[in-house]
């Protein structure tokens, strides 16, 4: 693992970092912020796919400068895939799904407020959409270990990996909410996160999906198994924007 991320860098580094120090020092930075957060993934794609080692996306300059801004809240754009023609058939894993977000400095959407939450439930209603991957994410692989403020990890384990903010104890209405978008039942009939398909072939449900009505709950948040491919809505990443505007002096983002 430790040979491939060196080569990995190494070819990084040959393909990007012919100009300054400066960039040198960014990339590093980022290339550490990648590794880390593409371990969880990397557990997740050994588990339940066989394709070799798998890694976060650097953000394409030119891609962040075009990207789709299908609507804004609060200086974010966002854009749904089903909505992009070139995309809109597409349905990708939850780490796919991140980096198709990422390449446009953005990531897949984090809900920190009811009306964030709202916004997007509507964008589901309103076009019928049966569901799509948020950055939720439960702490479950290398790094969360040894972790008491995690747990129980099904109630205090779960953060928005967008920009690692805790998200709310899920047996909780979270403080900026009037309800608990996690939906009520599921496939065991159970509250969600209830981690049902580990016990049906042993994956463990550690992405967080917005389900419309799957069981015949309305639009609420399910943990779901992280292999299964959804369309997304992607949101700008503020780390990914400051990294390409300050490696990318005068392009317009
Ligand atoms: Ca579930």
């Amino acid at each position: 693992m430790t040979l491939t991320l060196v080569g990995r860098f190494r070819r990084l580094s040959r393909h990007h970092l012919n100009k300054m120090n400066s960039i040198v020092i960014h990339l590093t930075v980022l290339v550490c912020f990648v590794v880390a957060m593409a371990t969880p993934s990397l557990g997740q794609a050994k588990r339940v796919s066989n394709r070799p080692g798998r890694f976060l996306s650097l953000p394409n300059p030119q891609k962040c400068a075009n990207r789709p801004k299908q609507f804004s809240f609060r200086g974010h754009n966002y854009f749904f895939t089903g909505h992009v023609p070139q995309f809109a058939s597409r349905k990708l894993d939850w780490l796919d799904g991140r980096n198709l977000c990422r390449e446009y400095c953005m990531d897949l959407v984090s809900l920190e407020t009811q009306e964030e939450n709202n916004m997007i439930f509507r964008l589901i209603q309103q076009n019928d959409v049966p569901y799509i991957w948020t950055s939720g994410r439960l702490c479950d692989f290398k790094g969360c270990e040894n972790r008491p403020d995690l747990e129980p990890k099904n109630i205090l384990g779960w953060f928005w990996s967008a920009n690692r903010e805790k998200i709310s104890p899920t047996n909780q209405v979270p403080p900026s909410f009037g309800y608990n978008p996690w939906s009520a039942t599921g496939h065991k009939k159970q509250r969600q996160p209830d981690n049902a398909e580990f016990d049906i072939n042993g994956t463990t449900e550690s992405c967080l999906a917005i389900l419309n009505n799957v069981y015949n709950d309305g639009i609420a948040w399910h943990d779901v198994a992280c292999y299964h491919e959804k369309p997304v809505v992607c949101e700008d990443s503020d780390e990914l924007l400051n990294y390409v505007k300050s490696t990318n002096p005068g392009l317009r983002l």
